[in-house]
């Protein structure tokens, strides 16, 4: 019981919006959930990022459900005007919100560190969007010394956010084909030529949002897995230059 009030002191003390975190017991999230003024009065265009949506409820009681009912959870959006909250697996940024969908009573309170400085959350996961375009190696390596590891996109919903969030859109200029401009992943098929596997941990490759024809193995010689922009997977020669995306768990 006395668990539970402390619990319920460190929340409350977190709806105060202070901007200097807050420090939690030990054994749930340190979260400090802060209005971002950015959007504080749009709507996201995309719905499915949002974790659930909650009706006839207070602020306080979003801000439970983010923290301790849905580890996934990292931004709220309220209305105090109609009392409904959207609870969201990933911030908000200018790709996702409708800007032309303006309604009045909106506030959005994002939580600021569960990742590492420069990271983004994501469904439980942080990550880092590393602009200088290396080999699939380096960019392996790379990741793998920040404690992190390759993307690994294991559901089109992740590979969709990815997308959305990091990869430079298409038919800009700098990017003139379909696979131009993608990001590494961390799969490739060095040990079974077409079986593709993770190169970290032990999750099974389930991907199934290959680009139509892929992987190809064009001239025998692509075995490393990039997304691309449309965010689908392409097999890619191991030596060429991408950007890539490094994950790795929430900083908590
Ligand atoms: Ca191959
Ligand atoms: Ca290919």
């Amino acid at each position: 019981m006395m668990l539970y009030f402390k619990e319920i002191i460190c929340l409350l003390t977190l709806l105060a919006i202070s901007t200097v975190p807050v420090p939690c017991m030990s054994g749930i999230p340190v979260m400090t959930l802060t209005r971002d003024p950015t959007y504080s009065e749009l709507l996201p265009t995309h719905t499915r990022y949002q974790i659930t949506s909650l009706q006839n409820i207070s602020l306080m009681d979003s801000v439970f459900g983010c923290l301790l009912r849905y580890p996934s959870c990292v931004g709220i959006l309220h209305n105090a005007n109609i009392r409904l909250s959207f609870l969201l697996m990933c911030y908000l940024n200018e790709r996702s919100v409708g800007r032309t969908r303006k309604v009045p009573g909106w506030i959005f309170l994002s939580d600021l560190n569960v990742c590492l400085k420069g990271w983004v959350p994501f469904s439980g996961h942080c990550y880092l969007h590393v602009k200088n375009e290396t080999d699939w190696k380096d960019a392996k390596d790379i990741c793998n010394r920040s404690d992190a590891y390759l993307l690994q996109t294991e559901t089109h919903e992740e590979a969709l956010w990815v997308t959305e969030a990091f990869l430079r859109p298409v038919n800009v200029v700098e990017c003139t084909t379909w696979d131009s401009c993608s990001s590494w992943i961390g799969a490739n098929d060095f040990s079974q030529e077409g079986l593709y596997s993770w190169n970290h941990g032990s999750d099974q490759f389930n991907a199934t949002f290959w680009y139509p024809d892929q992987p190809n193995n064009y001239a025998g010689d692509q075995d490393c897995a990039a997304l691309t922009r449309s965010a689908q997977l392409n097999d890619k020669e191991c030596s060429f230059k991408y950007e890539f995306v490094c994950e790795r768990d929430l900083f908590i």
